[in-house]
């Protein structure tokens, strides 16, 4: 579950950081903010199964509202470092108070890749570390904790440092919110504090940099600002007087035991409960782009598997059902001339000389090289004819879909850019794939041919027939010159004699046969285009388009991954040993 939030975390990162703006932006971002957190809060949650973890306490807050002066009041010391420049802070920085010296690789743990480094070793301009300090002295405001001061989250270049923030907010027990009269209203300071909301911290106010009386106004806004942007109870708020003379805040007597009563409140034994409850009440949001995706691969695959639909009838209509294209079983009929050897052939084969002392069918052999009748077949100029058609259709329907405002529109807009460029291999591949189909189905054709022959053998009198007239001598002349590349397949359709001698066979004692022969045929072709053309090549192309988008705009995260992790989230009611 780690990991994959981790993942989770990464591709949005990356997504962001690859497409620019996104209108998705601000959605985005939160949800970078909340997978931050819920990673280190599991990982909090590791840590804590496994050793007593000291109490942690952060100070967070906008800039400038003073939470470095807060840290030092709190610590009664100096150790934070305070300043009037703007994203004056920018690691979290950590000050052990009244702790007893112990090891901290259980905080080296919690951090991962930030390093730890001395306070004064700290590096503006490197953001993946923190440091963790001895306090000064005691103070009476502390129960013996960690105190965290933070970095700002709403200044322009807390972008950069705003996961140290989050990894220090996410780890803290409890939260002491400072703002000040200026910044309390700020939009940032409620967003955060939305999405903190389900790690259930104990929290208290810091209203600082007061002036006279003015407390007065501002409490009622707050609290109305709390109500908005959380569920639970308004906390306790500890107004700070603007000090002229020392600037700094200074801590009113009355809540000198604000923060230990706080602490009472806190309850590690809920810790799993809570991180179940955070993954389960933000699944769905952080994980609808991702599902979106696939989404709109499943909305892809339907538009392909309905164009060739379409793409199926076309065929059956212009070629199949129709009576002038339609030639293979014209060609089965050949086949059929050519085993009967009718006599009289030899009439036609004048200038061959070898013929006459040749049987056809050697002369054939002879000749199957010159001759390659998927060249001039009709039928592979209109299943050509139809896979473009298909892509041309499907290409308006992906323009479509890509308008802006439309849902999912980058990615509709990258898979027509896509299904452009890929167009002609699409089709060269669909092409050669049609040659095969079309030589492989020669044997289909060469099979009915020889259940008509047999069929033939049985009927005498229709044979001879057959034999006697000129019909039979013509259409044999024709299915010489097929195979001898003299004419084109589709030209056998139309050609006379094979039309004569169509009829002649519908109107024999075998007419139900040829009739039966010729319905198989056609269905056995459409089959076979249908599966291998259609279903194979074309569909098989068209759907793994969208494995071509961009891997770094994309989620692109298994649907198998995907229900892998989500059982395990709905598995594990009662605690999250797992994660
Ligand atoms: N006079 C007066 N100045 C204060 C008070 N609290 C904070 N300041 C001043 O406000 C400025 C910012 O204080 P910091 O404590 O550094 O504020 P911060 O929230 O840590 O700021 P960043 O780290 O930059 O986010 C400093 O110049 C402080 O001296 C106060 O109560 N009175
Ligand atoms: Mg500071």
């Amino acid at each position: 579950m780690l990991e994959f939030i981790q993942h989770l975390r990464q591709r949005y990162q990356a997504v962001l950081a690859n497409r620019g703006q996104v209108p998705e932006q601000t959605a985005y971002q939160r949800r970078i903010d909340q997978l931050i957190l819920a990673e280190a809060f599991l990982r909090k949650g590791e840590i804590l199964a496994e050793v007593r973890l000291p109490l942690q306490i952060a100070v967070l807050g906008p800039t400038q509202v003073g939470k470095s002066s807060v840290v030092n009041v709190l610590l009664n010391g100096s150790a934070a470092g305070v300043s009037p420049l703007a994203g004056y802070t920018v690691h979290p920085q950590g000050f052990r108070h009244n702790l007893p010296l112990g090891a901290d690789s259980s905080l080296a743990r919690y951090f991962g890749r930030f390093q730890c480094v001395p306070q004064q070793q700290l590096d503006k301009h490197r953001h993946d570390c923190y440091s963790l300090d001895p306090a000064e002295g005691r103070s009476a405001l502390l129960p013996p904790c960690v105190l965290w001061d933070t970095p700002d989250f709403d200044s322009i270049d807390s972008a950069t440092y705003r996961e140290g923030v989050l990894r220090a907010l996410a780890l803290a027990d409890v939260l002491i919110l400072v703002v000040s009269k200026e910044k309390y209203a700020d939009q940032s300071v409620w967003e955060m504090l939305a999405t903190l909301a389900p790690l259930r911290q104990p929290t208290l106010i810091c209203l600082n940099k007061l002036s006279k009386d003015s407390e007065h106004i501002l409490l009622p806004s707050l609290q109305d600002k709390w109500q908005k942007a959380r569920t639970d109870a308004f906390p306790d708020v500890v107004c700070l007087h603007y000090q002229k003379l020392t600037g700094a805040p200074q801590w009113p007597d009355a809540a000198a035991n604000a923060i230990s009563s706080l602490a009472r409140h806190v309850n590690r034994k809920h810790h799993a409960q809570f991180a179940q409850q955070l993954l389960q009440t933000q699944w769905q949001d952080w994980l609808q782009p991702v599902l979106a995706e696939h989404q709109a691969a499943a909305a892809w695959e339907i538009l392909v598997a309905n164009a060739l639909k379409q793409a199926a009838q076309h065929y059956q209509q212009d070629f199949l059902d129709h009576p002038q294209h339609y030639e293979t079983f014209q060609q089965a009929l050949v086949e059929l001339m050519v085993l009967l050897e009718i006599p009289g052939l030899a009439r036609v084969l004048t200038g061959i000389r070898t013929a006459l002392t040749w049987p056809v069918r050697k002369l054939l052999q002879l000749n199957r090289k010159r001759s390659h009748r998927t060249d001039s077949s009709q039928e592979l100029v209109l299943l050509e004819q139809i896979a473009e058609h298909t892509l041309i259709q499907l290409g308006e329907a992906l323009l479509g879909y890509s308008e802006p405002g439309q849902k999912n529109a980058v990615l509709w807009q990258e898979l027509a850019g896509l299904l452009r460029n890929q167009k002609p291999v699409i089709l060269k591949n669909f092409c050669l794939a049609a040659q095969a189909y079309h030589l492989s189905f020669q044997h289909d054709v060469e099979q009915t041919a020889q259940n008509l022959y047999l069929k033939l053998q049985e009927q005498p009198v229709v044979l001879n027939s057959l034999r006697a007239t000129r019909v039979g001598a013509d259409a044999a002349a024709i299915a010489l010159t097929l195979h001898t590349g003299g004419i084109g397949v589709h030209d056998l359709v139309l050609a006379p004699a094979m039309l004569t001698l169509t009829s002649l066979l519908a109107e024999s004692a075998i007419g139900g046969y040829v009739h039966k022969q010729e319905v198989q045929l056609k269905q056995r072709q459409r089959e076979r285009v249908e599966h291998t053309l259609l279903a194979g090549s074309l569909y098989e192309q068209l759907v793994a388009l969208p494995e071509y988008l961009s891997a770094a705009a994309y989620f692109k995260i298994p649907l198998a991954q995907l229900n892998a992790v989500q059982q395990q989230l709905s598995k594990k009611r009662h605690g999250l040993r797992i994660l």
